[in-house]
């Protein structure tokens, strides 16, 4: 292998042990994806000269009408946010009582629920695809349970059939959070038509971000039409509210940031999918680092790099692997750690919950998600695997190095959900 001047070929030249940082700035996992600048301003003068900033705008429709027909669904109503979206969804679909969600994911999933009181009941996944498995989704339903939400983590897609069938028999509604499956297909049909609803997050670090944004998709008329007034206070008319409703208006800017970074869509799975690519031929044959795969006949925005860290092989843990890039200036992250159930409020409602979620827990301590996107090349994806190929080959000599109080300094001061 032939070495340039900056790689690190030797545990004492890393930055952990004293060295010089690899990279001088940050390499982020989630840096936005972003499209042409001039369509962009051209659109945000259009929005300034016209003076329609807000409030169902021109953008905000042609954004719902793109998104839409690239889905294949009948309806689309950007919100201001996903969170919201599934806050209004889930309202709209009449949940209630008790929903089951997976622990793995974003704590917005079950944030949705609780915060109109409807208790999210965490399920275990299915160690393959990371998504709920459907196989227990039965074991969890109560005669409280009005619900499921599945969430397609990482763009790899639940188990929609299974789901569906269970649903269907159960009389429960299926939501499906897509908040990372923008642009991705199950047997070949766009992720968005499937279940009662689903919703899309267009935040900054998504696949596709309106800087912040999302969307409720549907093929149910009377759902859109009862999300669109829930989105809009409630209102049907001048002064006149008919529904219980908030403001999860999207905002015209947010909106021409939207169309332009759909615009070029195109390019940006085609950078993820090099960069995965990359990674997958850098770290192949490192024992105990597994990259996450997806269903390659599907379509797929590959905007997550995500590896398995096996402790039993490297040696060194994922949080000390995680330390480690840290310092070299590359700042992995450890999604969803600790899982939804060890955070508040879910930890104190049941504190037992992670006895029935042992993948959830083995998981939550060995997923690693590495930066890629338009932000990152192909030479810091090398130098980023070299890193880790160091680390991994020497994994008992920096393990002892490090001892075990890294691993602990890093827990005491992680961010939740971090
Ligand atoms: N459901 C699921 C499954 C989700 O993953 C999410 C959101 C939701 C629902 C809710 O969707 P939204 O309501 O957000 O539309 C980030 C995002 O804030 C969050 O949207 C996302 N999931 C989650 C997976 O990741 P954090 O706490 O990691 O954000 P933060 O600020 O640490 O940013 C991540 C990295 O991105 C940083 O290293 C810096 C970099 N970054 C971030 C922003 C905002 C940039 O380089 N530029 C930027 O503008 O949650």
């Amino acid at each position: 292998m032939i070495y340039s001047s900056r790689d690190k070929t030797e545990i004492d030249q890393l930055a952990v042990f004293g060295g010089k940082p690899l990279f001088a700035e940050a390499l982020h996992v989630g840096r936005p994806n972003i499209g042409n600048r001039d369509e962009f301003d051209a659109r945000v003068a259009d929005i300034l000269d016209r003076r329609w900033l807000t409030n169902d705008g021109q953008y905000v429709r042609e954004l719902e009408q793109r998104i839409a027909e690239l889905v294949g669904v009948k309806h689309c109503i950007a919100i201001c946010n996903a969170t919201v979206a599934l806050e209004i969804a889930i309202r709209a679909l009449g949940m209630s009582g008790e929903v089951i969600v997976p622990s793995f994911t974003f704590i917005a999933t079950a944030h949705a629920l609780q915060w109109q009181e409807i208790t999210p009941v965490f399920c275990d996944i299915d160690p393959r695809t990371h998504t709920l498995d459907a196989g227990k989704v039965e074991k969890m339903i109560t005669p409280r349970t009005t619900g499921i939400i599945g969430v397609h983590l990482w763009g790899n897609h639940c188990n929609i059939d299974a789901l569906g069938e269970i649903a269907k028999r159960r009389g429960l509604k299926l939501l499906f959070d897509s908040a990372h499956a923008f642009g991705c297909s199950y047997r070949g049909r766009m992720i968005g038509g499937f279940g009662d609803a689903e919703v899309f997050s267009f935040h900054a670090t998504k696949f596709l971000n309106s800087f912040e944004g999302g969307a409720v998709v549907t093929n149910n008329r009377e759902l859109a039409e009862r999300i669109g007034l829930m989105r809009n206070f409630g209102f049907t008319d001048y002064d006149k509210a008919d529904f219980l409703g908030t403001n999860g208006k999207m905002n015209e800017v947010s909106a021409a940031m939207g169309l332009t970074n759909l615009d070029s869509m195109d390019d940006f799975v085609a950078v993820n999918r090099h960069n995965y690519n990359h990674y997958a031929t850098k770290l192949a044959g490192l024992e105990g680092v597994t990259l996450l795969t997806y269903d390659e006949k599907e379509k797929c925005n590959y905007q997550y790099v995500v590896l398995e860290i096996d402790k039993t092989k490297t040696i060194v843990s994922r949080d000390q692997l995680m330390e480690i890039l840290h310092k070299e200036n590359v700042l992995a992250r450890r999604y969803f750690y600790p899982g939804c159930h060890l955070m508040e409020p879910y930890r104190s409602h049941s504190p037992h919950a992670g006895m029935v979620l042992p993948e959830t827990e083995r998981l939550t301590n060995r997923v690693l998600c590495l930066p890629t996107g338009t932000g990152v090349n192909t030479s810091q994806i090398a130098q980023i695997c070299q890193i880790l190929r160091l680390v991994v080959e020497n994994g008992l000599k920096i393990a002892s190095r490090l001892g075990s109080t890294s691993s602990a300094r890093l827990v005491e001061g992680a961010t939740p959900g971090v």
